[in-house]
């Protein structure tokens, strides 16, 4: 007897999820940062993101090694140590056309990183900058991190005696446009925000709490999947439904704020609790300390703008590949020399 194989599903350019896929990992089972790997397949798959525009840049860590396991179509970057933002500013103003995802670690980016990612972010370059939070160094055995939090304790014993940065306080005050924190262990609230990414143009900052099992994820650890089981607090549902996507459910404007992003897309985020503003970045902070104070993890958008131009856009950066634009276009005219030539008089 014949079976008929079934259709694979593909997305609006035709392609399947087999097409979105990567490298076979080689992090540990269970490493929260394998599950990312698999909702940025998902959200990119869904989204209809052409393969071969993504960059996919990364600096140096577990978390940094995880672009090889995923959209193994598009061009990718490992950089060196918490230097990935100024690689990716480069890379996108050299070619604006292209869709940066950038994956880093809490090290990466709160340690040696740190000056460049609050540079990164009050620019508002184009890019999905992701954090695969553990509390850890990973790759270098576990030693605490600055997003650790004050009282938690290794494997060891040792307790850690400095307080936490909160990186999306950080990327709010340096003006990040769209700032959000979700946990590995949640599947549809990270798919939406992953997806929600993708259609925003400015820079998108994701706290991605990832637990690492070989090192970070006993009592004692707050990054643990058991701690975020029992203090993940979610701000509200979140959901998304993209441009090309006809709107099927309705939303009542007392219980739900409706987003209109650029491309026309909708994020939409049910309050649970009270009411929030993401648009108010002094309520987006004082919630997070708030949350920090009550000893809850606070998952979700914390706030979007969609008003302020890009860095590229004010660069006023040609459309096409600086590469590709023809002399007669980047060479100056000989009477556009001599005209600087006499100012310099
Ligand atoms: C310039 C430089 N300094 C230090 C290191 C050592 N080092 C490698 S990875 C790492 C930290 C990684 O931690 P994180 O970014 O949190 O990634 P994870 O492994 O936890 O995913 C450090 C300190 C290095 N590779 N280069
Ligand atoms: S050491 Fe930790 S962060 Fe690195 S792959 Fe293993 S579980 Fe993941
Ligand atoms: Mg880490």
């Amino acid at each position: 007897m014949s079976t008929v194989p079934t259709p694979q599903k593909t997305n609006r350019l035709g392609l399947s999820v087999m097409e979105y896929k990567g490298g076979k990992t080689t992090l540990c089972a269970g490493c929260g940062h394998n599950v990312i790997s698999e909702r940025i397949i998902d959200a990119m798959f869904e989204m209809g993101v052409k393969p071969e525009r993504v960059i996919k840049m990364s600096g140096i860590g577990c978390s940094s090694k995880t672009p090889a396991y995923f959209l193994s179509r598009a061009h990718s970057f490992n950089s060196v140590h918490g230097r990935m933002p100024s690689v990716t500013t480069g890379a996108m103003l050299a070619n604006r056309t292209l869709f940066a995802l950038g994956v880093s670690g809490d090290g990466d980016t709160a340690s040696i990183g740190m000056g460049q990612f609050i540079h990164l972010m009050r620019r508002n370059l184009p890019v999905i900058y992701i954090i695969e939070d553990n509390g850890v160094y990973g790759l270098t055995k576990g030693q605490f991190s600055a997003t650790a939090d004050i009282g938690s304790k290794l494997k060891t014993g040792v307790i850690n005696d400095l307080p936490a940065l909160d990186t999306c306080a950080l990327a709010i005050q340096s003006g990040a446009t769209f700032v959000g924190r979700s946990f590995s262990g949640d599947k549809r609230q990270l798919l939406a925000m992953l997806k929600a990414a993708v259609a925003h143009r400015g820079t998108v900052m994701l706290d991605i709490v990832s637990p690492c099992v070989t090192f970070n994820d006993h009592e004692g650890s707050t990054k643990s999947y058991d701690y975020m089981k029992e203090h993940d607090e979610p701000l509200h549902e979140v959901s998304f439904v993209p441009h090309f996507e006809e709107i099927t459910v309705e939303y009542d404007p007392g219980t739900t704020m409706d987003v209109t992003m650029h491309d026309g897309s909708h994020l939409r985020l049910r309050k649970l609790n009270e009411d929030y503003d993401p648009t108010d970045k002094v309520l987006a902070v004082r919630s997070l300390m708030e949350s920090h104070a009550k000893g809850e993890v606070l998952t979700g958008v914390f706030h979007i703008d969609t008003g302020k131009p890009s860095f590229l856009d004010l660069l006023n950066l040609a459309e096409q590949p600086l590469a590709t634009l023809p002399e007669s276009v980047v060479r100056p005219s000989r009477e556009a020399l001599d005209q600087v030539m006499e100012e310099l008089r």
